[in-house]
Protein backbone atom coordinates (compact mmCIF):
# COMPACT_ATOMS: atom_id res chain seq x y z
CA UNK A 1 0.00 0.00 0.00
CA UNK A 2 1.58 3.28 -1.09
CA UNK A 3 1.16 6.49 1.02
CA UNK A 4 -1.98 8.76 1.45
CA UNK A 5 -1.32 11.40 -1.67
CA UNK A 6 -3.38 14.37 -1.19
CA UNK A 7 -3.80 14.24 -5.42
CA UNK A 8 -4.87 11.06 -5.83
CA UNK A 9 -7.00 9.33 -2.97
CA UNK A 10 -10.11 10.21 -1.24
CA UNK A 11 -9.93 12.49 1.80
CA UNK A 12 -11.85 14.67 3.79
CA UNK A 13 -10.57 18.55 4.04
CA UNK A 14 -11.29 20.73 7.02
CA UNK A 15 -13.00 24.05 6.31
CA UNK A 16 -11.52 26.11 9.19
CA UNK A 17 -13.76 29.17 8.33
CA UNK A 18 -16.81 27.00 9.56
CA UNK A 19 -15.61 24.28 11.34
CA UNK A 20 -17.17 21.55 8.49
CA UNK A 21 -15.48 18.91 6.81
CA UNK A 22 -16.15 17.54 3.06
CA UNK A 23 -15.22 15.07 1.48
CA UNK A 24 -12.52 14.83 -2.13
CA UNK A 25 -12.38 12.31 -4.61
CA UNK A 26 -9.70 13.12 -6.36
CA UNK A 27 -9.19 9.58 -8.54
CA UNK A 28 -12.63 10.77 -10.04
CA UNK A 29 -11.65 13.80 -11.61
CA UNK A 30 -7.62 13.19 -12.09
CA UNK A 31 -8.74 12.25 -16.09
CA UNK A 32 -7.62 15.34 -18.10
CA UNK A 33 -9.82 17.71 -19.26
CA UNK A 34 -12.50 15.83 -21.76
CA UNK A 35 -15.66 17.62 -20.60
CA UNK A 36 -17.45 18.72 -23.51
CA UNK A 37 -17.32 22.72 -23.47
CA UNK A 38 -21.08 23.60 -24.87
CA UNK A 39 -21.40 26.98 -25.88
CA UNK A 40 -24.95 28.85 -25.46
CA UNK A 41 -25.94 31.22 -27.49
CA UNK A 42 -25.13 35.29 -26.72
CA UNK A 43 -27.78 36.78 -24.80
CA UNK A 44 -28.40 39.98 -26.94
CA UNK A 45 -29.48 42.29 -24.62
CA UNK A 46 -30.99 45.49 -25.07
CA UNK A 47 -29.49 48.68 -23.34
CA UNK A 48 -33.17 49.28 -22.08
CA UNK A 49 -35.82 47.12 -21.38
CA UNK A 50 -39.05 48.74 -21.29
CA UNK A 51 -40.64 45.31 -19.75
CA UNK A 52 -37.71 44.96 -16.63
CA UNK A 53 -38.59 46.66 -13.66
CA UNK A 54 -35.14 47.43 -12.41
CA UNK A 55 -34.41 49.55 -15.88
CA UNK A 56 -34.55 53.81 -14.90
CA UNK A 57 -37.82 55.20 -15.49
CA UNK A 58 -39.75 51.95 -15.17
CA UNK A 59 -42.67 50.32 -13.18
CA UNK A 60 -41.98 47.96 -10.67
CA UNK A 61 -44.85 45.37 -9.61
CA UNK A 62 -46.05 47.80 -6.86
CA UNK A 63 -46.82 50.39 -9.10
CA UNK A 64 -43.43 52.33 -7.70
CA UNK A 65 -41.98 54.00 -10.42
CA UNK A 66 -38.20 53.88 -10.67
CA UNK A 67 -36.41 57.48 -10.99
CA UNK A 68 -35.01 57.48 -14.07
CA UNK A 69 -31.03 56.76 -12.63
CA UNK A 70 -28.05 57.11 -14.15
CA UNK A 71 -25.32 55.52 -12.36
CA UNK A 72 -27.02 52.96 -9.57
CA UNK A 73 -30.35 52.83 -7.33
CA UNK A 74 -31.39 50.83 -3.90
CA UNK A 75 -34.78 50.61 -3.16
CA UNK A 76 -36.65 48.42 -0.60
CA UNK A 77 -37.48 44.92 -1.62
CA UNK A 78 -41.38 45.30 -2.76
CA UNK A 79 -41.58 41.48 -1.34
CA UNK A 80 -39.32 42.02 1.37
CA UNK A 81 -38.56 38.55 3.56
CA UNK A 82 -38.00 40.37 6.49
CA UNK A 83 -39.72 43.37 8.05
CA UNK A 84 -38.95 46.24 10.43
CA UNK A 85 -41.79 45.63 12.58
CA UNK A 86 -42.18 42.02 13.45
CA UNK A 87 -44.20 41.93 17.07
CA UNK A 88 -41.30 40.30 19.78
CA UNK A 89 -43.18 38.78 21.84
CA UNK A 90 -43.41 34.54 21.86
CA UNK A 91 -45.16 32.23 23.95
CA UNK A 92 -45.75 28.62 24.19
CA UNK A 93 -41.80 28.39 23.25
CA UNK A 94 -39.92 24.97 24.81
CA UNK A 95 -36.89 22.81 23.89
CA UNK A 96 -39.01 21.04 21.44
CA UNK A 97 -40.54 23.87 19.46
CA UNK A 98 -38.97 26.93 19.43
CA UNK A 99 -39.16 29.74 17.68
CA UNK A 100 -37.62 33.42 17.47
CA UNK A 101 -39.46 36.61 16.28
CA UNK A 102 -37.40 38.03 13.04
CA UNK A 103 -36.74 41.95 12.24
CA UNK A 104 -34.77 42.95 9.27
CA UNK A 105 -35.36 44.85 5.95
CA UNK A 106 -34.95 43.91 2.12
CA UNK A 107 -33.49 45.91 -0.59
CA UNK A 108 -32.69 45.76 -4.00
CA UNK A 109 -29.32 47.42 -5.57
CA UNK A 110 -29.66 48.00 -9.13
CA UNK A 111 -25.81 47.88 -10.15
CA UNK A 112 -26.05 50.15 -13.40
CA UNK A 113 -28.61 51.78 -15.14
CA UNK A 114 -27.57 49.65 -18.28
CA UNK A 115 -29.99 46.58 -18.58
CA UNK A 116 -27.29 44.58 -20.39
CA UNK A 117 -24.20 45.66 -18.37
CA UNK A 118 -22.99 42.58 -15.76
CA UNK A 119 -20.29 43.18 -12.99
CA UNK A 120 -17.27 42.16 -15.99
CA UNK A 121 -18.47 43.89 -18.84
CA UNK A 122 -18.77 47.16 -16.33
CA UNK A 123 -15.75 49.36 -16.63
CA UNK A 124 -13.94 49.62 -13.20
CA UNK A 125 -15.34 52.81 -12.59
CA UNK A 126 -18.55 51.67 -12.33
CA UNK A 127 -17.47 49.07 -10.18
CA UNK A 128 -15.95 51.01 -8.02
CA UNK A 129 -19.46 52.96 -7.72
CA UNK A 130 -20.85 49.71 -6.78
CA UNK A 131 -18.05 49.09 -3.64
CA UNK A 132 -18.92 52.74 -2.27
CA UNK A 133 -22.53 51.85 -2.51
CA UNK A 134 -21.87 48.41 -0.47
CA UNK A 135 -20.03 50.34 1.80
CA UNK A 136 -22.34 53.05 2.49
CA UNK A 137 -25.43 50.39 2.82
CA UNK A 138 -22.95 49.18 5.67
CA UNK A 139 -22.97 51.85 7.22
CA UNK A 140 -25.94 53.04 7.51
CA UNK A 141 -27.96 49.69 8.18
CA UNK A 142 -25.48 48.44 10.62
CA UNK A 143 -26.97 51.25 12.60
CA UNK A 144 -29.71 49.77 13.08
CA UNK A 145 -29.59 45.97 12.71
CA UNK A 146 -27.11 43.28 14.13
CA UNK A 147 -25.99 41.77 10.29
CA UNK A 148 -26.16 42.90 6.51
CA UNK A 149 -25.99 40.33 4.36
CA UNK A 150 -24.63 42.33 0.81
CA UNK A 151 -25.09 39.83 -1.77
CA UNK A 152 -25.41 39.15 -5.93
CA UNK A 153 -27.79 36.05 -7.12
CA UNK A 154 -26.71 36.33 -10.58
CA UNK A 155 -28.16 34.13 -13.92
CA UNK A 156 -31.66 32.16 -14.16
CA UNK A 157 -30.00 28.86 -12.55
CA UNK A 158 -29.56 30.68 -9.52
CA UNK A 159 -32.99 31.65 -9.67
CA UNK A 160 -32.25 35.07 -10.44
CA UNK A 161 -35.72 36.61 -11.50
CA UNK A 162 -34.69 39.57 -13.71
CA UNK A 163 -31.39 39.74 -15.82
CA UNK A 164 -30.85 43.37 -15.23
CA UNK A 165 -26.96 43.32 -13.21
CA UNK A 166 -28.15 44.00 -9.77
CA UNK A 167 -27.97 43.09 -6.28
CA UNK A 168 -29.53 42.50 -3.19
CA UNK A 169 -29.28 43.37 0.64
CA UNK A 170 -30.30 41.90 3.45
CA UNK A 171 -30.48 43.29 7.37
CA UNK A 172 -31.39 41.04 10.27
CA UNK A 173 -31.89 41.60 14.44
CA UNK A 174 -29.51 38.11 14.62
CA UNK A 175 -26.33 36.48 13.81
CA UNK A 176 -27.50 34.45 10.73
CA UNK A 177 -26.08 30.38 10.84
CA UNK A 178 -23.41 30.58 8.10
CA UNK A 179 -21.99 33.91 9.71
CA UNK A 180 -22.43 32.43 13.18
CA UNK A 181 -20.61 29.61 12.04
CA UNK A 182 -17.74 31.81 11.00
CA UNK A 183 -17.68 33.72 14.05
CA UNK A 184 -17.53 30.80 16.33
CA UNK A 185 -14.26 29.31 13.98
CA UNK A 186 -12.83 32.76 13.74
CA UNK A 187 -12.88 33.58 17.44
CA UNK A 188 -11.35 30.50 18.61
CA UNK A 189 -8.27 30.90 16.05
CA UNK A 190 -8.19 34.65 17.38
CA UNK A 191 -7.94 32.86 21.49
CA UNK A 192 -5.47 30.37 20.39
CA UNK A 193 -3.38 32.10 18.00
CA UNK A 194 -3.70 36.08 19.04
CA UNK A 195 -3.95 36.81 15.08
CA UNK A 196 -7.14 36.63 12.47
CA UNK A 197 -7.93 33.55 11.06
CA UNK A 198 -8.43 34.48 7.64
CA UNK A 199 -4.77 36.65 8.00
CA UNK A 200 -2.88 33.42 8.56
CA UNK A 201 -4.96 31.81 6.30
CA UNK A 202 -4.22 34.10 3.22
CA UNK A 203 -0.44 34.02 4.18
CA UNK A 204 -0.28 30.42 4.25
CA UNK A 205 -2.29 30.02 0.63
CA UNK A 206 -0.04 32.98 -0.81
CA UNK A 207 3.23 30.68 0.33
CA UNK A 208 1.58 27.77 -1.34
CA UNK A 209 0.73 29.22 -4.33
CA UNK A 210 -1.30 26.45 -5.87
CA UNK A 211 -4.69 27.70 -5.34
CA UNK A 212 -4.19 31.20 -6.37
CA UNK A 213 -5.37 32.72 -9.01
CA UNK A 214 -4.20 36.54 -9.00
CA UNK A 215 -3.30 38.91 -6.85
CA UNK A 216 -3.70 42.53 -6.61
CA UNK A 217 -1.65 45.04 -4.34
CA UNK A 218 -4.40 44.86 -1.58
CA UNK A 219 -6.54 41.20 -2.31
CA UNK A 220 -5.88 38.11 -3.11
CA UNK A 221 -8.91 35.62 -5.45
CA UNK A 222 -8.15 32.09 -4.29
CA UNK A 223 -10.40 28.61 -4.77
CA UNK A 224 -10.32 27.79 -1.12
CA UNK A 225 -8.45 24.45 0.13
CA UNK A 226 -12.16 23.41 1.88
CA UNK A 227 -13.84 24.85 -1.69
CA UNK A 228 -17.29 22.58 -2.10
CA UNK A 229 -18.68 24.08 -5.13
CA UNK A 230 -16.76 23.23 -8.57
CA UNK A 231 -15.21 26.46 -9.06
CA UNK A 232 -15.97 28.37 -5.23
CA UNK A 233 -13.69 31.00 -4.53
CA UNK A 234 -12.72 34.16 -2.13
CA UNK A 235 -12.20 37.28 -2.71
CA UNK A 236 -9.70 38.17 0.62
CA UNK A 237 -8.07 41.53 1.90
CA UNK A 238 -4.18 41.00 2.54
CA UNK A 239 -4.24 42.93 5.56
CA UNK A 240 -6.45 43.75 8.83
CA UNK A 241 -10.13 44.77 7.73
CA UNK A 242 -13.34 43.37 9.27
CA UNK A 243 -15.97 45.31 6.92
CA UNK A 244 -16.08 46.53 3.79
CA UNK A 245 -17.09 50.29 4.90
CA UNK A 246 -13.78 50.57 6.08
CA UNK A 247 -11.85 50.29 3.39
CA UNK A 248 -9.84 53.51 1.98
CA UNK A 249 -9.95 54.92 -1.69
CA UNK A 250 -6.97 53.43 -3.09
CA UNK A 251 -8.27 49.80 -1.32
CA UNK A 252 -11.60 50.62 -2.85
CA UNK A 253 -10.32 50.79 -6.41
CA UNK A 254 -8.18 48.07 -5.91
CA UNK A 255 -11.06 45.83 -5.15
CA UNK A 256 -13.21 46.73 -8.12
CA UNK A 257 -10.13 45.53 -10.05
CA UNK A 258 -10.17 42.56 -8.63
CA UNK A 259 -13.85 42.35 -9.02
CA UNK A 260 -14.02 42.78 -12.71
CA UNK A 261 -10.85 40.17 -13.03
CA UNK A 262 -12.13 37.75 -11.26
CA UNK A 263 -16.08 38.14 -12.97
CA UNK A 264 -14.38 37.90 -16.29
CA UNK A 265 -12.17 34.41 -15.65
CA UNK A 266 -15.55 33.39 -14.49
CA UNK A 267 -17.61 34.51 -17.59
CA UNK A 268 -14.43 32.98 -19.75
CA UNK A 269 -14.36 30.09 -18.44
CA UNK A 270 -17.36 28.35 -20.17
CA UNK A 271 -17.93 31.27 -22.25
CA UNK A 272 -20.92 32.16 -20.65
CA UNK A 273 -22.36 34.86 -18.76
CA UNK A 274 -21.46 32.61 -15.27
CA UNK A 275 -24.20 32.48 -12.97
CA UNK A 276 -23.08 32.91 -9.09
CA UNK A 277 -24.37 34.05 -5.46
CA UNK A 278 -22.01 35.74 -4.62
CA UNK A 279 -21.85 37.90 -1.46
CA UNK A 280 -19.43 39.33 1.36
CA UNK A 281 -19.11 39.00 4.66
CA UNK A 282 -18.54 41.50 7.20
CA UNK A 283 -18.29 41.20 10.56
CA UNK A 284 -21.44 41.50 12.36
CA UNK A 285 -22.41 45.07 13.62
CA UNK A 286 -23.65 43.92 17.13
CA UNK A 287 -21.24 46.35 19.05
CA UNK A 288 -18.29 44.06 19.74
CA UNK A 289 -15.27 44.96 18.58
CA UNK A 290 -14.24 41.98 16.34
CA UNK A 291 -10.50 41.90 15.99
CA UNK A 292 -11.06 38.48 14.74
CA UNK A 293 -13.01 38.73 12.33
CA UNK A 294 -11.55 39.92 8.34
CA UNK A 295 -14.39 40.38 5.54
CA UNK A 296 -14.61 38.00 2.70
CA UNK A 297 -16.26 37.68 -0.05
CA UNK A 298 -17.41 33.87 -0.87
CA UNK A 299 -18.28 32.71 -4.57
CA UNK A 300 -20.83 29.96 -5.29
CA UNK A 301 -21.22 29.23 -9.19
CA UNK A 302 -23.36 26.16 -9.50
CA UNK A 303 -21.79 25.12 -13.03
CA UNK A 304 -19.71 21.89 -13.28
CA UNK A 305 -18.59 21.09 -16.62
CA UNK A 306 -19.91 23.36 -19.17
CA UNK A 307 -22.09 26.61 -19.20
CA UNK A 308 -25.61 24.00 -18.80
CA UNK A 309 -24.27 21.15 -16.82
CA UNK A 310 -24.46 22.37 -13.14
CA UNK A 311 -23.64 20.58 -10.13
CA UNK A 312 -26.26 18.63 -8.23
CA UNK A 313 -26.28 18.31 -4.75
CA UNK A 314 -28.55 15.31 -3.85
CA UNK A 315 -27.41 11.80 -2.62
CA UNK A 316 -24.75 11.12 0.21
CA UNK A 317 -23.74 14.95 -0.03
CA UNK A 318 -27.19 16.27 0.90
CA UNK A 319 -27.79 13.03 3.72
CA UNK A 320 -24.28 12.80 5.06
CA UNK A 321 -21.51 14.82 3.47
CA UNK A 322 -20.90 17.57 1.10
CA UNK A 323 -18.31 16.46 -1.73
CA UNK A 324 -16.48 17.01 -4.86
CA UNK A 325 -14.13 15.09 -7.19
CA UNK A 326 -12.25 17.83 -8.88
CA UNK A 327 -9.89 19.17 -6.28
CA UNK A 328 -9.67 22.78 -5.39
CA UNK A 329 -5.91 22.84 -6.97
CA UNK A 330 -6.97 21.58 -10.40
CA UNK A 331 -10.12 24.72 -10.29
CA UNK A 332 -7.52 27.20 -9.47
CA UNK A 333 -5.35 25.88 -12.21
CA UNK A 334 -8.10 26.54 -14.78
CA UNK A 335 -9.11 29.83 -13.45
CA UNK A 336 -5.24 30.78 -13.36
CA UNK A 337 -4.90 30.05 -16.96
CA UNK A 338 -7.95 31.86 -18.37
CA UNK A 339 -7.74 35.50 -20.17
CA UNK A 340 -8.75 38.38 -18.48
CA UNK A 341 -10.04 39.70 -21.46
CA UNK A 342 -13.59 39.31 -21.87
CA UNK A 343 -14.46 36.81 -24.52
CA UNK A 344 -17.40 39.41 -25.99
CA UNK A 345 -14.55 41.94 -26.26
CA UNK A 346 -12.30 39.25 -28.68
P1 LIG B 1 -33.46 38.31 -7.68
O1 LIG B 1 -33.81 38.28 -9.12
O2 LIG B 1 -31.99 38.38 -7.42
O3 LIG B 1 -34.19 37.26 -6.91
O4 LIG B 1 -33.94 39.72 -7.10
C1 LIG B 1 -34.96 40.47 -7.57
C2 LIG B 1 -35.66 41.03 -6.35
O5 LIG B 1 -36.43 42.14 -6.76
C3 LIG B 1 -36.59 40.03 -5.72
O6 LIG B 1 -36.20 39.82 -4.39
C4 LIG B 1 -37.62 42.16 -6.02
C5 LIG B 1 -37.95 40.71 -5.77
O7 LIG B 1 -38.64 40.56 -4.57
N1 LIG B 1 -38.61 42.89 -6.78
C6 LIG B 1 -39.12 44.06 -6.28
O8 LIG B 1 -38.79 44.45 -5.16
N2 LIG B 1 -40.02 44.80 -7.03
C7 LIG B 1 -40.45 44.42 -8.24
O9 LIG B 1 -41.21 45.14 -8.87
C8 LIG B 1 -40.03 43.13 -8.82
C9 LIG B 1 -38.99 42.37 -8.05
ZN1 LIG C 1 -33.38 46.51 -16.90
Amino acid sequence: MSNFDITSHPHRRFNALTGEWILVSPHRAKRPWLGQVEKVPPEDKPSYDPKCYLCPGNQRVNGDMNPKYESNFVFTNDFAALTPDTPLEVEGNDDLFKCEPARGTARVLCFSADHSKTLPVLPVEQIRKVVDLWGDQLTELSKEYKYVQLFENKGAIMGCSNPHPHGQIWACNFIPEEISKELTQQKAYFAKHAAPLLTDYVQGELKRGERIIFETEYFVALVPFWAFWPFETMLLPKFKVARINELNDAQKDDLAAAIKRLTTRYDNLFECSFPYSMGWHNAPCDGEEHPEWIMHAHYYPPLLRSATVKKFVAGFELLAEKQRDLTAEQAADRLRGLSETHYSER
